[in-house]
């Protein structure tokens, strides 16, 4: 409240300002998380669901996703933590971490502001939408996803349809000169609507990307979700894993 006041003062005297301010105040977000707080701590809670468990891609990923801050924590400047890493746990050598929005959203605008530690073999950060319970009925949109097929690419899909017949769509980020290694500042955004006739339109970094089809129902729900696997379509890991997929904000919109 306090902020406000002074932004009403400066009105007031005629001062014209410079406003740093995000794009829409926190209450327009359907969903969203600054990940401000405390160095160390874990994700919050009320927020995000980190799931757990070792049985992750038909047993294909070789990853442990552990909660409580262990691999996924608070950095303490406003950022979120995932981190992968070689590490004995439960039978497996990797251990990460995976966490799932507890909102449930429907069509709209989905921003991440993200970064990356770079390219290890066996690493598959995403940044992605979807409803696990139905899937694929109601959809999955992969603002990014890197690492696939031992390529340091990022890439956009979109799948829908049933489970015996998927529908996938999607490409390549452009190649970015300026950000070879893809471990810069980048905003990945979907905004997209539901029904027969769907779609989603990608952006990075406010940049048009491409429309892809998205027939879903209607009334069709996404969960963001933010997570590195490891191992399956990353091929073969490093045995020295250690990849970090740092988050500066998640911002939902609904329409
Ligand atoms: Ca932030």
């Amino acid at each position: 409240m306090r902020k406000l006041w002074v932004l009403v003062a400066a009105g007031a005297v005629g001062t014209v300002v410079a406003l740093s301010v995000p794009s829409a105040f926190a209450e327009d977000y359907a969903f969203a998380d600054e990940f401000a707080g405390t160095a160390g701590t874990a994700p919050d809670s009320t927020k995000w669901t980190q799931e757990t468990g070792c049985e992750w891609g038909s047993g294909k990923e070789q990853q442990c996703y552990t909660d409580g801050g262990h691999n996924a924590e608070l950095d303490g400047n406003g950022h979120l933590l995932i981190n992968a890493r070689a590490e004995k746990y439960n039978g497996n050598d990797f251990t990460s971490a995976r966490l799932r929005a507890k909102t449930m959203t429907g069509a709209g605008t989905v921003e991440v502001r993200a970064k990356f530690s770079g390219y290890q073999a066996g690493a598959w950060p995403a940044i992605w939408t979807t409803d696990e319970k139905t899937w694929p009925v109601n959809g999955e949109i992969d603002l990014m996803e890197i690492g696939l097929n031992k390529t340091w690419k990022p890439k956009y899909h979109t799948h829908y349809g049933t489970r015996g017949d998927v529908q996938s769509k999607g490409g390549i980020y452009a190649d970015d000169p300026d950000d070879a290694g893809w471990t810069g500042w980048h905003t990945y955004k979907a905004v997209y609507t539901n029904g027969d006739n769907g779609s989603v339109k990608f952006y990075i970094d406010d940049v048009f990307v491409a429309e892809e089809p998205y027939q879903v129902p209607d009334d069709a729900g996404a969960q963001v979700i933010l997570n590195i696997a490891v191992g399956s379509a990353a091929g073969t890991p490093d045995p020295k894993l250690d990849n970090t997929m740092t988050v500066d904000y998640v911002h939902v919109t609904q329409r």
